[in-house]
């Protein structure tokens, strides 16, 4: 009398949920730059792919070139 083997189909998916918190390029602050190939300004005409809600403070280096008359503010509302 032989016992089936028993299938390995319980594989558990659980786990990864915790893990899709959003990581904030530390070059800014202000609000969540998020680390990404390119990220542009929310509502500007940046191709993306990722955006970012200014008004942003460069506390870093402004590697995502967000502040375009480089007063150390970006994505700031128009005057
Ligand atoms: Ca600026």
């Amino acid at each position: 009398m032989h016992r089936l083997p028993a299938l390995a189909l319980a594989v558990l998916l659980s786990g990864s949920a915790a893990a899709m918190a959003q990581e904030c390029d530390p070059n800014y602050q202000g609000a969540c730059v998020p680390v990404a190939s390119d990220v542009d300004c929310a509502g500007g005409n940046g191709n993306g792919p990722a955006y970012v809600q200014g008004p942003v403070y460069i506390v870093g280096e402004d590697i995502y070139e967000l502040d375009r008359d480089g007063d150390g503010v970006a994505c700031e509302k128009k005057k």
